[in-house]
């Protein structure tokens, strides 16, 4: 251990590593995230793990590798992991599409570093665990969803000596031998550090002379919108979700979601406040928590009330007067609801919003009524039980419910497809006949090649007794249609804008046919933003994207302060610890 040497480099890979030279067509895979298709967002976790560690005097960076390699055609991410020199290496498997990035990294890591072990983790790298360890390049996965003590643990064994035997939730081999420790570390509380902590990000951003390193995703500088992880785990079961409440109890032995106290969210609230202006979108759904907790979340936000717009998410309809308790609460909010499709018994097939379409409008009326700056509404095409005309359906629902709303232009739709995967935990996944689902794909390799396929059509590790890819494509593209000239026609876009897009879709859906298509430009790994992202950004009042000067200078000096006593009081003792 060097005093001021690295102990953990978390890198996060893109989707496919060699995005820039492949340019597969990847259609909307990514069209309702801010991420491009090479996935350029990192897990909010890793800050938590950094944050976490840090704390125990360990030094941990953080090295986005998607967004150096998006936002940089120039960038030579070989050379750069070449250039560090950490006493682990951790790589980031938490969204599947990520399998032939995450192991690419590792196979560089492994050419440069072969002394140097290799961590993966998160929830596909849980999923496939025993499938990761057998690769040469990986030396240990850490599962679960609440990692950060177990990698503490490891990291500090590898340095310091211990015995992995002991550390929770850790695949690894012994003489070549696979040793699976059991799943016992998951916490059923979210305490600690905030997830994420931008604090860390912004302290990391000095310590290790690196902003573009640390930025969550290739645009975020412009656009400093915030994620706050509500809880860990979900109370739901929708059908098609990895992160659902039964893929939780396989993937990470998590019996019921774990809540930040509403004092530590609302506190974090208030730090994300004191350095952004941009949107703070709380992930999960307050309710879930049960009703004590969700009234004092609410009080304690109306006394803070934040400058930041704060989002919101819906998993059921509003039946009481939450909406009138969040409007009273909080200046600015919206909505965010996925109910994935408008059909009635589609939604009961998935147990998303398993009610009928009058609840729906009415707790979309209720937000309107109570102030909700924006409620968006969004589908998916690729469900259980839905046929092509279901899919392209939302478009007729959702012009005459703006129509039935008086054409409020407060309301957003959008759609996108199940893709590239259906999750791996998912009832429908785990269950294919019960949910009409083929699966195509099983292991780890089988997903990793078929993301290198010519086009997201290829990709798909699925289809359903209702639609076979091509149709699953095709009515992808035919509901984009749908709402792009629906956008056009209620005023959300200009013609031209309308025009362009309709363009952009056809050249998509030719390239998925193999039809020739003009060459794209260069650097991004999918041509330009896509159809529907720019409608994704909430409006920043004002002129600033971030906090006053004054307040963004009492944080350089306060974190400065930390960075001063955690080396002495944390850095040091460990590593006097370990000379003596
Ligand atoms: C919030 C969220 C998002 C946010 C991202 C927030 C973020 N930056 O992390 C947004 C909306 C942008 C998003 C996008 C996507 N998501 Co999402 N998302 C979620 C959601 C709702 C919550 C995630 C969560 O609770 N995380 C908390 C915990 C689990 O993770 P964490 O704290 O970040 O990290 C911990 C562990 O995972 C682990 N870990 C993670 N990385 C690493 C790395 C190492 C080295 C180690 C040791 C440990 C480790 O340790 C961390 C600390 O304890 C889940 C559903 C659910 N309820 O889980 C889906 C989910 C994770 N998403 C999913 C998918 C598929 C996607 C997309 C690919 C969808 C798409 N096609 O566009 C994109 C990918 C985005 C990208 N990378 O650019 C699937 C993943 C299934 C799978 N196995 O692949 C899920 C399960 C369900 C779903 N379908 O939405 N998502
Ligand atoms: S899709 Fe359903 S199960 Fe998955 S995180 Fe959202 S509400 Fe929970």
């Amino acid at each position: 251990m060097r005093l001021f040497g690295t102990d953990l480099v978390l890198l996060h890979p893109p989707s496919v590593y060699d995005f820039r030279r492949i340019r597969s067509e990847y259609g909307p895979i990514s069209d309702v995230i801010f991420s491009s298709p090479a996935y350029e967002m990192y897990p909010i976790g890793l800050t938590s793990i950094a944050s976490h560690l840090e704390e125990h005097g360990h030094n941990v960076r953080i090295v986005n590798v998607a967004h150096r390699m998006v936002a940089d055609p120039d960038y030579d991410a070989e050379a750069a992991i070449a250039r560090l020199d950490p006493a682990v290496f951790g790589i980031g498997l938490h969204w599947l599409p990520h399998a032939h990035g995450a192991l690419e990294l590792a196979r560089i890591v492994k050419r440069h570093h072969p002394q140097t072990p290799v961590v993966f983790g998160g929830l596909s790298a849980s999923y496939f665990h025993e499938e990761l360890i057998r690769s040469p390049d990986v030396d240990f996965v850490v599962r679960g969803d609440s990692t950060e003590e177990p990698v503490r643990q490891l990291v500090s064994a590898l340095q310091l000596g211990g015995d992995l035997e002991r550390i929770p939730n850790l695949t690894w081999k012994r003489d070549g031998e696979v040793v699976v420790n059991p799943l016992r570390w998951s916490p059923t509380r979210l305490d600690g550090p905030a997830v994420p902590d931008v604090f860390y990000a912004i302290r990391s951003v000095f310590k290790y002379r690196s902003l573009a390193d640390v930025v969550p995703f290739t645009g975020w500088l412009e656009y400093p919108i915030t994620g706050l992880l509500v809880s860990r785990g979900c109370s739901m079961a929708c059908a098609v979700c990895g992160g659902s409440r039964p893929a939780y109890r396989m993937i990470c032995n998590r019996q019921g979601p774990a809540f930040r106290s509403p004092e530590a969210l609302v506190r974090d609230v208030h730090r994300i406040g004191r350095f952004s202006r941009g949107p703070i979108f709380l992930i999960h759904d307050l309710r879930q928590a049960g009703r004590a907790w969700t009234e004092k979340a609410l009080d304690l936000l109306a006394r803070e009330r934040p400058r930041n717009e704060v989002v919101m998410e819906l998993f059921s309809p509003v039946g009481d007067d939450y909406l009138a308790r969040v409007g009273a609460a909080l200046p600015r909010w919206s909505l965010e609801i996925t109910i994935e499709s408008h059909v009635e018994r589609i939604r009961a097939l998935n147990q998303r919003f398993a009610c009928t379409n009058e609840a729906i409008e009415h707790t979309i009326r209720q937000a309107l009524h109570n102030g909700a700056g924006r409620v968006d509404l969004f589908f998916m095409v690729g469900l259980p039980g839905q046929s092509y005309d279901d899919a392209v359906g939302c478009v007729d629902f959702c012009r005459s419910l703006l129509a039935r709303l008086g054409g409020d232009p407060r309301l957003s739709f959008f759609v996108a497809p199940l893709a590239p995967f259906l999750d791996p935990g998912s009832e429908a996944y785990e269950q294919p006949e019960r949910f009409g689902y083929r699966v195509r794909f099983r292991t780890l390799e089988e997903h990793r090649s078929a993301l290198l396929a010519p086009s997201w059509k290829e990709m798909l590790n699925y289809e359903t007794e209702w639609m076979t890819r091509d149709q699953i494509v095709a009515a992808t593209y035919e509901a984009l249609r749908g709402m792009t000239r629906f956008k056009n026609e209620r005023g959300q876009i200009s013609r031209e804008v309308c025009t362009e897009t309709l363009a952009a879709i056809d050249a998509s859906e030719n390239a998925v046919a193999g039809i020739p298509q003009p060459a794209k430009g260069s650097g991004a790994p999918a041509g330009p933003a896509r159809f529907q992202k720019s409608d994704l950004v909430w409006r920043i009042p004002g002129r600033r994207r971030f906090a006053s000067l004054l307040s963004l200078a009492g944080i350089a000096l306060e974190l400065a302060f930390r960075e001063a006593k955690l080396l002495l009081t944390r850095r040091l003792p460990l590593y006097l610890g370990r000379r003596v």
